[in-house]
């Protein structure tokens, strides 16, 4: 054996659990999780597989989007050493610290042991140790009491991102026929803008892979901070540049992207739609459009009637090509200038105009791109740079590069610029932009959420697990950012992860609304902020734990993934699929659910057809994990094809007249606009963001990080000499909602009249409060009308900081 730098720890798992269960008997949770620390687990880093070793395969993290693929090498029954999988080609063989330090995230001390139940107030913390059988008895009690008295709808259950991608999010609430609380509110601000001209979905579609980042000339990451939140697409941002590529990043702070970009363009929070409506003036004045695209592929030629702002049309049944469902849709009308008629635009022929002003049966038509000159003549490019603070010249040369520099990426992130209450205009104006110059459906171009993952290339053909038809979740009553403010009928709650804390902003209210109900019980691997105020905790265990061999398949980077078991569920945990059965069970209903991971896995690659033909279990084992499904290297593009009534980029939004936002109308943000009378009192912008060390609030867990990387805002010197705060002070925020106190960092990337904050850890990692005690949960009123709904503002939120 080699040198042993860390002590490998005495305790069997056996007489660990003895010791665990005894200590969360007398102690609580916070007695059981003393029992242990990774320095009891860890052995030396320089295993490979020999001896008693084994290794076993697995994808990592969902919500992170890159999708390593891991070969962890497991020696006693313990994880002792992660790397990258080597079975895949050179180019994905990738892994960052988050995945390399699982081997401590795993074996932390915030694990949950045991099953818990709350002795304490909600909200306290303190727990007694029970059985599997009691706690399962008593969330399936709670749920059956709470349905017979107040109606199915009165069950709430929901699972967090990365706990619905083992096996989907829906099975428990279709089978106990729960509400699920609605639109989601993360994530879709701008596409709720992007979609509504390009079609459903097309904020993905309209970018193309992640390849494909070194064939364009220019590449504008706006608010979008991938060397930090895509961590393994860095090569591609770095190839890109040796390619050529011009990479600009608009960002309110000096981030990680920007400092390795050629040019760092500092905006404003919340004033991003400000400044693409600049670079829409900025084509439009110098001619830097593309009159061949826009007649092509785009609504800028359609005729609206002046009086009403319609759009001058017909209806007519349309066949889905793929479906043959007919539907309704208006068929505009154009100017054609060879005849000098109005015609529908997709007449045999047609010449359209672009530009015009014309009557025809008393009626007085306009064509988009006119009435876009007319309805943006206020929107200078000075206008533009007062609002978001940057120089109208740096604006310019941004429309230049995006225009006429050759084929460009105009990528958000879905973080920063889309946390504000105007994303939706943000996005619309977006598609104006991409509309006018055509960067998109062609090599090395693309407008929208940056695409280089599973959103290009899928699996065509994995089945879904089907319960029987009556089994279906409640119609939502409401979405569940608005439940701590509507009245509504749930009065039991059971979360797979902590959605409470993570999954909304304003958590004082939050939290008061989940305090006020019958019962909430929470099935979680790590003692996240939620699970203080259950009245049940479940210990779920990690995805390197499994009870049998298999995990589950995950789509990655062009293959197909069969996670591997790595080691035992660790304490008394069991994997979701085993704790969702057992729920059932109460009700019977076990009958319905996959009997294990096996039979799942087999079941999904059943019909394995197409890109996956061929594909299964016993040649993943084969391969260690993992088949590649991608036959060429050609990178998938978006197309032309666009899902809306025309199959056209429409820059005009008819529906959205009455709201004034036919045209992207600038608004300010909710709250963190300039001269909101609130700045006197909370007068600094509060933003938080993605950080390498956490995705959200997990692997705060780890120690290491949790040390270097703990609860920390970022202050610039210019503010924090204002109040006296230097590095290293403990500072409390305030506004109205409510107060937490960190550490400071004062850092000279940050912009005077902001504060920026990598996005949560545990609460109980603060000294006090937590960071999701002051976010902003506005709901966009406009939006409940929109594909996604409001999304919530984390980033437009006042505060003011002092030392504490
Ligand atoms: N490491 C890590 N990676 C992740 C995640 C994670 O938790 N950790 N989560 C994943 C998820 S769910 C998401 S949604 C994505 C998000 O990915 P990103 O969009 O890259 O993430 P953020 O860090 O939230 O925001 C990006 C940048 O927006 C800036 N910003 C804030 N306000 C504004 C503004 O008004 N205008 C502009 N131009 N910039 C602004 C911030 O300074 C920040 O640098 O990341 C995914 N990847
Ligand atoms: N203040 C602020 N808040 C934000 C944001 C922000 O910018 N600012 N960003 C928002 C964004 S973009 C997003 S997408 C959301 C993310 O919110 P979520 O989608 O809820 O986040 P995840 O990281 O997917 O979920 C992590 C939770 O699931 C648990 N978990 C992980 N794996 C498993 C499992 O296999 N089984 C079980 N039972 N539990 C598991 C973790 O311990 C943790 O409690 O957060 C949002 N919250
Ligand atoms: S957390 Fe790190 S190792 Fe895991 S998938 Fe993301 S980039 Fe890869
Ligand atoms: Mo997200």
């Amino acid at each position: 054996m080699g040198e042993t730098t860390v002590s490998r720890g005495a305790l069997s798992r056996r007489s660990f659990l003895k010791g665990a269960g005894a200590a969360a008997g007398a102690l609580g949770l916070a007695g059981a999780a003393g029992m242990t620390t990774a320095q009891d687990w860890l052995a030396p880093a320089k295993a490979h597989a020999e001896g008693e070793e084994r290794v076993a395969y697995l994808c990592h993290q969902f919500h992170c989007l890159s999708a390593c693929c891991l070969k962890c090498t497991v020696r006693d029954g313990r994880l002792a050493l992660i790397e990258p999988n080597d079975a895949l080609r050179e180019e994905d063989q990738r892994i960052c610290l988050r995945g390399i330090n699982e081997i401590q995230h795993v074996y932390a001390a915030d694990r949950i042991q045991t099953p818990l139940r709350r002795v304490g107030e909600r909200g306290e913390g303190k727990f007694e140790a029970i059985t599997w059988d009691e706690a399962i008895k008593a969330v399936a009690d709670a749920i059956k009491e709470s349905q017979a008295k107040y109606g199915d709808n009165s069950f709430f259950f929901r699972k967090s991102t990365e706990a619905s991608s083992a096996h989907g999010s829906g099975y428990l609430a279709a089978l106990l026929h729960a509400e699920t609380g609605g639109n989601w509110g993360l994530d879709r601000g701008q596409a709720n803008g992007l979609d509504a001209g390009c079609g459903v979905g097309a904020f993905r579609a309209t970018n193309n892979a992640l390849a494909e980042w070194p064939l364009a000339s220019t590449i504008i990451f706006l608010g979008f901070n991938p060397l930090e939140s895509s961590i393994a697409w860095t090569k591609a941002f770095f190839d890109a540049k040796d390619a050529g590529a011009k990479i600009i990043t608009v960002d309110t702070r000096f981030s990680p992207t920007a400092s390795k970009s050629h040019q760092w363009v500092s905006v404003k929070p919340g004033t991003d739609a400000a400044l693409v409506i600049g670079m829409v003036r900025a084509i439009m004045d110098e001619g830097w459009y593309d009159e061949e695209f826009m007649k092509a592929h785009t609504g800028y030629p359609f005729l609206i009637d002046r009086a009403t702002g319609e759009v001058y049309g017909v209806m007519r049944d349309v066949t889905d090509e793929k479906t043959g469902k007919v539907s309704r849709k208006k068929a505009p009308y154009v100017w054609d200038v060879a005849t000098g008629t109005a015609r529908l635009f997709d007449e045999e022929g047609v010449d359209p105009a672009l530009e015009g002003t014309w009557e025809v049966d008393g009626r007085t038509l306009v064509t988009e791109f006119s009435a876009l000159r007319e309805a943006y003549e206020p929107y200078t490019l000075e206008w533009a740079g007062e609002v978001s603070s940057v120089d109208p010249a740096v604006i310019r040369g941004l429309a230049d590069d995006y225009a006429n520099r050759g084929p460009a990426f105009l990528c958000f992130g879905l973080g920063g610029p889309d946390k504000y209450t105007n994303a939706d205009v943000l996005g619309h104006a977006l598609v104006l932009v991409t509309a006018l110059t055509g960067n998109t459906g062609k090599k090395g171009c693309g407008t929208g959420w940056y695409g280089g993952g599973g959103a290009f290339h899928a699996t065509s053909a994995l089945q879904s697990w089907k319960l029987p038809e009556e089994f279906k979740a409640s119609k939502s009553q409401m979405p569940m950012y608005d439940m701590p403010y509507n009245d509504n009928n749930v009065h039991v709650a059971l979360t797979f992860g902590d959605a409470f804390t993570l999954e909304a902003a304003d958590a004082n209210s939050m939290l008061e609304w989940v305090k006020g109900l019958d019962f909430f019980a929470i099935c979680d691997i790590y003692h996240s902020s939620a699970v203080d105020y259950a009245d049940i905790v479940l210990p779920a265990c990690s995805k390197f734990e499994c009870d049998e061999e298999v995990t589950d398949l995950r789509d990655a980077k062009g293959y197909l993934s069969l996670g591997q078991k790595c080691i035992d569920p660790l304490f008394e945990s069991k994997t979701d699929l085993e704790i969702e059965r057992l729920i059932a069970a109460q009700w019977g209903y076990d009958q319905y659910l996959p009997k294990s991971h096996e039979e799942y896995a087999r079941h999904r690659l059943s019909k394995a057809k197409g890109n996956i033909e061929g594909f299964t279990i016993e040649k993943f084992q084969a391969n260690q994990g993992v088949l590649r499904y991608l036959d060429s290297d050609e990178p998938v593009r978006s197309t032309l094809k666009f899902a809306t009534d025309t199959g056209r980029m429409e820059p005009y939004y008819e529906k959205q007249i009455k709201f004034g936002q036919a045209f992207p109308t600038y608004e300010t943000p909710n709250e963190a606009y300039e001269d909101n009378a609130k700045r006197q009192q909370y007068p600094l912008v509060f933003m938080q963001g993605k950080s390498c060390f956490r995705i959200h609030a997990y692997y705060s867990a780890s120690a290491w990080f949790q040390e270097y990387f703990g609860p920390q805002v970022n202050i610039s010197p210019v503010d924090a000499e204002a109040r006296g705060i230097a590095t290293g002070d403990a500072v409390r925020i305030t506004n109205d909602r409510g107060t937490f106190v960190c550490t400071a960092l004062v850092n000279n990337a940050i912009q005077p009249g902001t504060l920026f904050m990598a996005e949560t850890t545990y609460n109980h990692y603060y000294p006090e409060g937590f960071l999701q005690n002051v976010t902003n949960s506005h709901r966009q009123e406009r939006c409940y009308e929109m594909t996604y709904g409001p999304q919530i503002p984390y980033n437009d939120t006042l505060v003011e900081i002092e030392k504490a």
